[in-house]
């Protein structure tokens, strides 16, 4: 059973996608992935958020590059969370894919991540904090995992501080 259904615009998304699947691995949150496009496959995209809802999914996770309206599509359809993964294109940048993902209208929220692969990373956070809410092990592990970023923040500048000496 899958708790957060991916999707992706396009298999040209899949590089970006991946920081996504990899956290969530990490923390043992199993996940369904699927291309699927708001504008060349709109009935698979009904299709397969209906399946996923079916098939237990808490949080929808959706990346797609240019007028990227998959998140929000996604959304119209759902009353699960969206987390929305704007991702970079040649021609505006990601600009385009930032603004048509995060303006969405009042009553339909998309819970918009930055560009590309620090805001798939932060999606899959994002996730197991909302799966976290119901899932005290799960919330453990985000614990733990904020911990040791600390800790490696301490140890970086430990080690800057030992260097700087050194010269
Ligand atoms: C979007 O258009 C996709 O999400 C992708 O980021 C972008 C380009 O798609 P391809 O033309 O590479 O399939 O729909």
């Amino acid at each position: 059973m899958s708790r957060v259904a991916i999707f992706i615009g396009s298999d040209s998304d899949s590089d970006v996608i991946q920081e996504a699947c990899r956290i969530l691995e990490d923390f043992g949150v199993p996940f369904s992935l699927d291309v699927t496009s708001a504008h060349r496959s709109p009935d698979r995209t009904l299709r397969l958020v209906r399946r996923a809802e079916k098939e237990g999914a808490a949080v929808f996770i959706a990346a797609a590059g240019k007028a990227a309206h998959l998140a929000g599509v996604v959304a119209a359809h759902t009353l699960k969370p969206v987390i929305g993964v704007p991702v970079e294109s040649a021609g505006l940048g990601g600009l385009d894919a930032l603004l048509s993902t995060v303006q969405m209208p009042k009553g339909v929220p998309v819970s918009t991540m930055a560009l590309g692969k620090t805001g798939a990373a932060n999606a899959a956070y994002l996730a197991v904090q909302i799966l976290g809410l119901s899932d005290p092990a799960l919330r453990d592990k985000l614990s733990r995992h904020r911990e040791d970023m600390a800790a490696a923040v301490e140890d970086s500048s430990r080690a800057l501080r030992e260097k700087r000496r050194r010269a």
